[in-house]
């Protein structure tokens, strides 16, 4: 059963966008992951085809409609079988390379994609929809987010990407941000690559990864560090 990523979106040609391309495009074949982009307006009640309306409480801006987007998820359901629901959005919890890799172990998910202001809270409540976020920023809608936590997903399917251990030395995977990379020529510009990666001395190159990975996490992420140095 290959991977089943359902969106729920205003703007279904958004998708596949990017994730028809390269890696994830290959891999979208049908065997290994799919992709089902359902537009939220189809499962609008009335003829004017109203998927939002004005906040209660008063303020700016619009909110999408709780029944409508309960019909476009019952609808995902009904099609694709019972799959996680996200919603991402600025409010949500952070998402986390570990919560990547469990939902590339299951089934698949259904993406909630919001405008707008947001989703009414109920049916988010009512269907147990898990809010998540990518940063500490606002977009003009989820779809961005969406395309990057659905390509998140797929590269971590067996046999989306190529070499296993080029996954399986992912700093992320070891709580830490990933050593610098270079490639030819060896001389750029007056600035020379590190020596060391010249040596071919393997256990060296190692260190001096690791190394490299746990200053730049301990300048730049002191979240991740202290979290690392802990464990
Ligand atoms: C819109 C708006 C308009 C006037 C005043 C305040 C406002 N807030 C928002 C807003 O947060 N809109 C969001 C748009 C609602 C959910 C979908 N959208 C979204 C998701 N923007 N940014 C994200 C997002 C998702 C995951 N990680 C980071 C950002």
């Amino acid at each position: 059963m290959s991977w089943q990523a359902v969106v729920l979106t205003l703007f279904p040609d958004m998708f596949p966008g990017p994730l028809g391309l390269s890696l994830a495009g290959r891999a979208r074949d049908g065997t290994l992951w799919s992709l089902d982009a359902i537009d939220i307006r189809a499962h609008a009640a009335d003829k004017h085809k109203t998927v939002d309306d004005t906040p209660f409480g008063g303020g700016p801006g619009m909110v999408m409609r709780p029944d409508v987007i309960d019909a476009a998820l019952a609808a995902a359901e009904a099609r694709h079988g019972a799959l996680p629901a996200i919603y991402l959005t600025p409010r949500g919890a952070p998402l986390t390379q570990a919560r990547v890799r469990e939902l590339a172990k299951g089934p698949g998910a259904i993406v909630l994609c919001g405008r707008y202001e947001g989703v009414d809270q109920r049916v988010i409540d009512k269907r147990r929809v898990e809010e998540l976020s990518l940063g500490d920023f606002v977009l003009s809608g989820g779809e961005p987010a969406a395309i990057a936590l659905i390509d998140a997903c797929v590269r971590l399917l067996p046999g989306v990407v190529g070499a296993a251990e080029t996954l399986a030395e992912e700093s992320f995977e070891r709580g830490l941000l990933e050593y610098p990379h270079f490639t030819r020529p060896a001389d750029w510009a007056g600035q020379k690559v590190p020596e060391v990666l010249l040596s071919g001395h393997h256990e060296r190159i190692q260190a001096w990864r690791l190394a490299e990975a746990e200053r730049t996490t301990r300048e730049r992420r002191p979240d991740l560090w202290s979290r690392y140095k802990a464990a």
